[in-house]
């Protein structure tokens, strides 16, 4: 048996996704998520116009010499466009194995090391009045974990914070639909440091201490700032500080490790084990925030949930609306499988996502579980799909107050 033919579906049910198809001589159908944020089409192409006709007659279940064979047999590595496209590969042909095998995936990747996997949700307001109903909405729902991001007075829409209601459940979509361009926001790092931890001194007051409550800095911080912020914070006990200072330095976690214990996530922007390797073998991190879309996938995210193991770091898979339920569902079976699993993040779909992904996932008390049907357990309706056509989106572009192009 062998790949048979290989189709790149690209849909856009409230915002854009691209989904590998990969089907084998007989018949089976594996599916594999390779968006990329407001990159999608250049993944898209990478797949039909480079990686397609390679597949056309391999042996589909040769996942990890096909992957090598991508990666290494490229000559040009890494890279979110290329990891993203390796990963939609490798998540296809692991559907496709465990189909064959009748087995949900996460049996092939050694069984189940827990009943479910703990997932937390975005709580977020434009003021703390907005932010705490969010929060009660999340507990309502039997979320144990929470993300929790707020305005900052003086600066208008900023990251992580939805405009609609509090309590809404599908609140937060990075990406705008705003023509050609991305639309832009404002930040000041001094504003937000000095309003920050007395929100999260009301919360612990207001909910307690039993409630995970977790931040993403998202990038915005110098190394300097990122070390005073988290050790000020450390009395609020933070499940984790995310992304203090841009990823690319990875000696930048090192200076906020010798001032403060509070735990720290990276990892949503990188893409292979080498982004990695000083941040572990340093145990500069706590978590590891890697998508499986964007890091080449289960055969490569493993390998890096193991490495990290060795070390005492757990898992933190990135599991925002751009990842598209098929890559949420790989997630969630190596979140059930690893050892070291730490959290989940969950920010539910959309109603229409969910009519074109037919999802098995189960939501209870706080506890995702990916179901039990052979496969990764997510259908594309094919036919659903084409009524969503692209509709370009970018994420924003920040801004200081004074115009300078800062991280977003
Ligand atoms: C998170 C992320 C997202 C990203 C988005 C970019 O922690 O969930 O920071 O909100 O900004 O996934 O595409
Ligand atoms: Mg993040």
């Amino acid at each position: 048996m062998s790949i048979a033919s290989v189709d790149v579906i690209v849909t856009s049910p409230g915002r854009n996704f691209v989904t590998l198809k990969v089907t084998t001589s007989d018949g089976i159908v594996g599916w594999g998520d390779a968006t990329l944020n407001g990159r999608e089409l250049s993944v898209a192409s990478y797949l039909s116009d480079h990686l397609a006709s390679m597949l056309i007659g391999r042996d589909e279940d040769r996942i990890e010499d096909t992957w090598q064979y991508l990666y290494r047999g490229a000559y040009w590595r890494r890279g979110p466009v290329t990891m993203a496209a390796i990963a939609a590969v490798d998540m296809a042909l692991w559907d496709i194995k465990a189909k064959k095998a009748g087995m949900p995936l996460y049996q092939l990747l050694g069984g189940a090391s827990r009943d479910g996997v703990r997932v937390y949700a975005h709580a977020s307001g434009t003021d703390f009045a907005a932010l705490s109903n969010a929060i009660t909405g999340y507990r309502e729902l039997g979320f144990t974990a929470v993300r929790v991001q707020t305005g900052v007075p003086g600066l208008g829409q900023i990251y992580g914070v939805s405009a609609a209601g509090p309590g809404v459940r599908y609140d937060y979509e990075p990406a705008k639909r705003s023509g050609d361009r991305p639309a832009e926001e404002q930040w000041d790092t001094r504003q937000y440091l000095t309003h920050m931890p007395g929100v999260f001194a009301q919360i612990r007051e207001e909910f307690g201490t039993d409630l995970r409550l977790l931040h993403d800095g998202h990038h915005r911080m110098t190394p300097i700032e990122a070390a005073r912020f988290a050790k000020d914070i450390e009395p609020y006990d933070l499940f984790w500080l995310e992304d203090a200072t841009p990823g690319e330095d990875q000696a930048a976690l090192r200076l906020i490790r010798q001032h403060s214990t509070t735990p720290l996530a990276i990892g949503e922007v990188f893409n292979t084990v080498y982004d990695y390797q000083t941040l572990i073998t340093e145990r500069l991190i706590d978590y590891v925030r890697s998508a499986v879309t964007h890091t080449g996938g289960i055969t490569a995210m493993k390998k890096i949930l193991d490495f990290a193991a060795i070390y005492g770091i757990r898992s933190g898979i990135h599991g925002p609306t751009d990842i598209s339920p098929v890559g949420m569902a790989a997630a969630l079976h190596l979140d059930l499988a690893i050892h070291n699993f730490g959290i989940q993040e969950y920010m539910p779909h959309n109603e229409q996502t969910l009519e074109v992904f037919q999802t098995s996932f189960t939501f209870d008390r706080g506890f995702l579980h990916p179901g039990d049907q052979p496969g990764l357990g997510v259908e594309l309706d094919e036919e659903a799909a084409s009524a969503f056509e692209y509709t370009k989106a970018y994420l924003p572009v920040n801004r200081l107050l004074d115009g300078t192009v800062h991280d977003w």
